[in-house]
């Protein structure tokens, strides 16, 4: 158009800390000497904005003209925390920055924390999808990652008398300068109604969908930023409007609610993330969410495809999209939808489009919380989707039957309807036969998905399912997380690391030097000591930096086994108080982590945590030897305090149920040892660590496995084993909460009549495990080298290497293209 192209931006503190004095001035309209701490934060993102901006038209300007294929991750939920420090270390700002900023007597980090956390997901796979996010733009595939813009993101928790209360989350309230409303890109979503078939003469008949109420979905853009600033991602959210804001007619006759009533419903769909990650209770709104940004995303990737391209004959050549779990796998449906009912695709070429165009990746087996809707409410939210779930299922069977002879058993296994509980649409049957590869998020998890939810279906499909061990981001995960560490093996190994993770492995040898040891050591200590400060200033609780760390932080859950945690660490409360002359090795036992509201168990464990620290924290017998914390509101920003300063780190699941873990992988990357069982990443965590840094104990996933089917209960364990009895009886007769003595009867009586999860049978393991671990605290020279060895071998789990992967293996996208 000849409009001059902006000069590139110069990053000098000069040039920076006049840049931010004219955003405060022009932009906020504020003098820097009325400027507040907010103002500062404001001023330093749109500096920073700037920049990436430039850099994201050139990425976009460069894929477009390139017509490479595109990825598309679509995701029910993105945890991605704050995003100035990413942006500003992804740039190679930190310094100038915080330079500028030092003029006016302004702190960097004082002001990277004021920026609310974004907490769009509720644990692992929201945060794994911001990992891959920013692995996308480092490793340079053209991804955009699709979700929903929710007003209220995860719930704040706060701890009142021990118990969990949740509290609404307001992070848009000042406004969001890392978005942009993309008006032009509005899209129209149908609910309910009807389908008609239509015959034109000399045509075959089409079915055509009346929807009987409609939303718009609006894009809200935000640019990722990957390493170096070399290539800079979207992340599109969608946000619900009603077509019509305000019913004028029923306004003006007096009905000022009901005029609002259409544009409150249309709204509610995108108002709040659903905070359950156990239990799929099948409402109403969460299937209109998810069919809202599928729907929506679906729109506007055809939209994009067509603009470059004659038709969608070759969409699965330029698009690749990723379902995260089985949220979005609606999708499926309604890709064809789009196809045959809209673009005239005939049924068997629209199909081989879609297969070949979705990917799934399965991130849980626990069957409480794989999704199946009821057929009565999908069919009257989405009748055509329906019809074409029918169809698709019919096609299956048929195939499976003729094919493969598969009996009845089998058929109903592989169904895409349930018969069994009142008629039901799983999910994770439609995103499975809808999708060329189905991944699971560790070599554990991919052989169990094998052998039990898909069996049939992999019996029918060997060649679909794979594996994609998870990984973390080594920028927030370690470069911002750990400046300390990050500054100590920089001088030890140079810099290479920091463009290519695996490149820690340099540091390998450096476990047997003794000065470097110490020098790892003491930035350990220094993060430790910022822990106990925001611990003591929001909780007023005194810790010594030169205990043990002995950290678990995670979503609750049963198979989690906080509660295995807590009963040992009421054993060693009695231990110490039964033997004071023994000597012990002091221990902090750190906890957080949210329970889904409506999970009773999980926040019986947060309150038991919280009674039980209580009590052994105020007990002057064990003052300097046992601490335990519960510390609220565990999220994103908390975790990169918390990692840092884990000596010791908890993934302690019930074997066969975490079907990867991400937190394993931060602990380890900053130097924690883990004491964990064979379970999800943990198994790969070994290989790469080797078996003497790592502390493995408790039944096998195969084991948990033939123990539920002999029934096994905790009885006859307990009886014989003294510690864990009088822990129990400790909880059971309300030690910890005199004021209402039977509040943990059942979490109790759970264990002696069944065991479920396996406590009783793997307590005995763990205790002798942590005591190792004691011992081996008092031998620093062992420990901190066992620590070394472990951050210079997790290079592999960088979410860059999983991306690789995907990319490679799954889209045949990005750099290193298979096409
Ligand atoms: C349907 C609804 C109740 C629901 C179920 C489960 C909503 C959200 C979830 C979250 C699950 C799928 C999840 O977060 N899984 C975690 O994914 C991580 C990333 O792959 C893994 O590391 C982690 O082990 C797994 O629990």
């Amino acid at each position: 158009i000849g409009a001059t192209v902006p000069e590139p931006r110069q990053n000098d503190p000069d040039t920076l800390a006049r840049q931010i004095v004219e955003k405060l001035t022009y932009s906020i309209g504020k003098h820097p000497e009325q400027a507040r701490k907010y103002d500062w934060l404001r001023a330093t993102t749109l500096v920073v904005r700037d920049r990436i901006i430039d850099h994201w038209f050139a990425s976009t300007d460069r894929i477009r003209a390139s017509k490479d294929k595109r990825v598309y991750y679509l995701s029910m939920e993105f945890l991605i925390g704050r995003l100035l420090r990413d942006a500003i270390n992804n740039l190679q700002l930190t310094q100038p920055i915080g330079e500028a900023l030092k003029r006016y007597n302004v702190d960097l980090d004082m002001v990277e924390l004021l920026e609310p956390d974004a907490a769009l997901g509720n644990g692992g796979l929201g945060r794994l999808a911001a990992c891959f996010m920013e692995s996308m733009a480092s490793t340079g595939v053209p991804g955009v990652g699709y979700g929903i813009r929710y007003v209220h993101g995860f719930f704040r928790q706060e701890i009142a008398e021990g118990a969990q209360v949740e509290l609404p989350e307001t992070w848009l309230v000042h406004g969001n300068p890392w978005e942009f409303e993309r008006r032009e890109s509005s899209y129209e979503i149908g609910f309910g109604g009807k389908v008609m078939t239509q015959q034109e003469p000399g045509k075959p008949p089409r079915q055509v969908w009346r929807p009987a109420e409609r939303v718009l979905a609006v894009a809200f853009d935000t640019p990722i930023v990957g390493w170096r600033g070399e290539q800079v991602n979207t992340l599109r959210l969608w946000s619900a409007q009603a077509i019509d804001p305000i019913l004028l007619d029923a306004f003006n006759s007096g009905d000022h609610i009901g005029a609002l009533v259409e544009s409150n419903k249309a709204e509610a769909i995108t108002r709040v993330l659903y905070p359950a990650d156990s239990h799929q209770a099948g409402q109403e709104l969460r299937l209109r969410q998810e069919y809202f940004f599928s729907a929506a995303s679906l729109q506007d990737i055809i939209r994009r495809h067509l603009g470059e391209n004659d038709s969608l004959d070759n969409l699965a050549e330029k698009v690749a999209i990723q379902l995260n779990d089985t949220h979005p796998a609606v999708s499926v449906a309604e890709l064809m939808r789009l196809l045959v009912d809209v673009h005239g695709y005939d049924w068997a070429k629209a199909w081989t489009i879609t297969r070949a165009t979705f990917g799934y990746t399965n991130h849980t087996l626990l069957p409480e919380a794989l999704e199946h809707w009821p057929i009565n409410l999908f069919e009257r939210l989405l009748p055509r989707q329906m019809q074409i779930i029918y169809q698709i299922n019919a096609d299956i069977i048929r195939q499976a039957s003729q094919d493969k002879g598969f009996d009845g058993a089998q058929i109903s296994a592989i169904s895409l309807i349930d018969e069994g509980h009142g008629r039901r649409v799983r999910m994770g049957q439609l995103a499975f036969v809808g999708s060329h590869a189905v991944n699971g998020v560790s070599a554990l998890h991919t052989e169990l998905m094998k052998e039990t939810v898909f069996q049939n279906l992999h019996q029918l499909y060997p060649e679909r399912i794979q594996n994609k061990t998870n990984g973390v981001t080594p920028r927030r995960w370690l470069m911002e997380c750990n400046p300390g560490l990050t500054g100590l093996l920089t001088d030890a190994i140079g810099p290479r690391f920091l463009d290519d993770i695996e490149k820690l492995a340099d540091a390998d040898p450096l476990a047997d030097d003794a000065a470097f040891r110490e020098k790892f050591a003491a930035v350990k200590r220094a993060n430790k000591a910022r822990l106990a400060d925001v611990i003591s200033d929001r909780l007023a609780i005194t810790l010594d930096p030169d205990a043990i760390f002995d950290i678990q932080v995670k979503r609750i859950h049963e198979y989690k086994r906080q509660f295995l945690n807590i009963i040992e660490a009421i054993a060693l409360y009695n231990q110490i108080r039964a033997h004071p002359e023994k000597s012990w090795t002091p221990r902090v036992k750190i906890f957080a982590g949210k329970a889904a509201p409506s999970y009773v168990q999980a926040k019986e464990i947060i309150h038991l945590a919280n009674d039980v620290a209580r009590l052994i924290n105020s007990d002057p017998a064990v003052r300097d030897l046992l601490k335990v914390v519960f510390v609220p509101n565990y999220n994103v920003s908390l975790a990169e305090i918390i990692m840092p300063a884990a000596d010791l780190s908890e993934q302690i699941s019930t074997a066969g149920l975490e079907a990867s873990g991400t937190g394993n992988m931060k602990f380890a990357l900053n130097g924690a040892l883990t004491i964990g069982t064979l379970d999800g990443a943990n198994v790969e965590m070994l290989e790469h660590v080797g078996e003497e840094n790592i502390f493995i104990f408790g039944l096998k996933a195969d084991e948990v496995a033939q123990r539920r089917r002999e029934a096994h209960s905790g009885r006859s364990i307990i009886e014989r084993t003294p510690l864990l009895r009088e822990a129990l009886d400790a909880i059971s007769t309300g030690v910890f909460a005199p004021e209402s003595p039977a509040r943990y009867h059942t979490l109790v009586s759970n264990l002696y009549n069944n065991d479920w999860w396996m406590i009783c049978a793997d307590f005995e393991a763990y205790w002798k495990t942590q005591r190792s671990l004691d011992s081996l605290f008092l031998d620093q020279n062992a420990w901190q080298s066992k620590a070394v060895h472990n951050t210079a071998r997790m290079g592999w789990f960088s979410s860059d290497r999983s991306i690789r992967e995907y990319a490679k293996d799954i889209w045949q996208a990005g750099p290193g293209k298979v096409t």
